[in-house]
């Protein structure tokens, strides 16, 4: 790979879970994470945003005047790689990886060392039809049994009911508005000859669940006493201390009757609330936790059930689920600009983020599968242009995971066909240079877009 565009001395900043901007930080860009509180919580770890110098989760890489890399990673968790007048410096027990020469090198030479350190698990899911961008929280069984009718003849591996099922986070059953139950839901999807795939956030306990009120001591606390704050999504939204026996126990059982219902693929969301910074029963290490916990998620759901991780620290997914989210929402329009640009938050919803972020980590795809978030083919509810949705459904083939999410209703008989056609083929894919690729016989270069993004 070349490295010609790069400015001398950029830092490879990679953020600490899906969401967070992993991408070269152009030399002399001041470090700016958002003001308000809810925005600051999900931007980066939250332990670093008051850090002097850009840092980034488990690795950092330095481009030299010479054009070779100089990377610094961790073969470790809970690690940090900030970049410094004196250059990378690594924070953390840490065995450290160092190696300079070419990019395309040096990442791959690191991957393969994380490998033999945490596994791996890659293949793809299959096509995922998500129901996040279609209905959002205001999803119900009717809507899910219309898309079981109009996705007839398209050619989806798995129908994921994304969130909006749940009576409340922490009380992982079904609502009113599916009042013939998750096992008819599953097994309705499986008729058709799909997998069943569920959305829920394992970690996260609203304050008003019933799992609260009946288990107030598992959720992670602050020095004061407080529950700490892991969402504000639905509201202020507790955590459990993942550390503590009754949290894991509760934990397993959950995931396993969530399985038993009959979903065999689940997307775990805001998985880096089981690494956020509180008093824990066991101090072990945030991202240790993390992990362990991820542990008991998998010997609960058993090999067989793919594990989509997302909002989920990067590195310490590794070997343990099969999917990552590697970048934000794509969602339906292109740029949120009052949110990345004012608010100085990037890990919002918005297509170019995604793409850059997730370009930003394309170096893993070999240790777990990169999910880059959903392509649209729609023209309804969607603000997208039809040359950005075809970037994002580029992007989707490079990283060989491919999910939609438009109500099948919706689309115009040339979209459906579209659709078709992008479910149905996998192109031949070949990296060129950093953001760029052949794609069959054309070249996509997303360098433009990955360049005109805010710092
Ligand atoms: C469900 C959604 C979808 C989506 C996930 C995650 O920063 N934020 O405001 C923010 C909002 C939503 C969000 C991530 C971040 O989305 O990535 O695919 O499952 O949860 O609530």
């Amino acid at each position: 790979m070349k490295n010609q565009q790069l400015a001398e001395g950029s830092f490879y900043q990679h953020g600490w879970q899906s969401w967070n901007v992993t991408a070269w930080r152009p030399p002399q860009t001041p470090l700016r994470y958002p003001s308000v509180t809810a925005h600051r919580l999900q931007s980066t770890d939250p332990a670093h945003l008051d850090d002097k110098f850009p840092g980034g989760a488990t690795l950092g890489a330095l481009a030299n005047p010479d054009g070779s890399i100089e990377l610094k990673g961790a073969l470790a968790l809970d690690a940090w790689v900030s970049h410094t007048p004196n250059g990378l410096i690594g924070a953390g027990n840490s065995h450290w990886f160092e190696r300079i020469g070419p990019e395309n090198e040096v990442f791959t030479a690191y991957a393969a060392a994380l490998k033999s350190t945490f596994g791996a698990r890659t293949g793809s899911p299959g096509n995922v039809w998500c129901s996040w961008y279609s209905f959002y929280n205001n999803v119900n069984e009717t809507a899910i049994h219309q898309v079981l009718d109009g996705i007839e003849g398209l050619p989806f591996d798995i129908v994921q009911l994304d969130d909006g099922w749940q009576q409340r986070n922490g009380d992982w059953h079904a609502n009113k508005d599916f009042a013939l139950g998750l096992t008819d839901l599953a097994h309705r999807i499986k008729a058709t000859g799909r997998i069943a795939g569920l959305w829920l956030a394992p970690f996260i306990i609203d304050p008003d669940s019933e799992t609260y009120r009946k288990y107030p001591d598992m959720v992670l606390r602050d020095a004061s006493g407080e529950p700490v704050i892991a969402a504000y999504n639905w509201g202020p939204n507790y955590t459990l201390d993942v550390t503590r026996p009754d949290a894991q126990q509760w934990l397993a059982s959950e995931m396993s009757r969530i399985t038993d219902q009959g979903f065999h693929y689940l997307k775990l969301d805001f998985l880096y609330s089981a690494a956020l910074p509180g008093q824990y029963h066991v101090e072990t290490g945030r991202e240790q936790a993390y992990r362990e916990a991820s542990q008991v998620i998998r010997e609960a759901v058993g090999e067989d059930v793919y594990l989509l991780a997302c909002g989920a620290p990067i590195v310490p997914s590794i070997g343990i689920y099969d999917g990552l989210r590697v970048g934000p929402d794509v969602s339906e329009i292109w740029d949120n600009a009052d949110r990345t640009r004012h608010l100085a938050d990037r890990a919002g919803p918005g297509g170019a983020d995604a793409i850059t972020t997730t370009l930003g980590r394309y170096w893993i795809r070999e240790l777990i599968d990169i999910d880059p978030d959903i392509a649209f083919f729609r023209s309804r509810f969607c603000m997208l242009n039809g040359e950005q949705k075809q970037m994002i459904a580029d992007l989707a083939n490079i990283c060989g995971f491919k999910a939609n999410s438009d109500l099948p209703q919706w689309l115009l008989p040339n979209e459906r066909e579209r659709l078709s056609q992008f479910l149905a083929h996998t192109p031949k894919v070949s990296q060129l240079d950093r953001y760029r690729f052949s794609i069959d016989d054309r070249q996509v270069d997303f360098e433009p877009i990955v360049s005109s993004r805010p710092w």
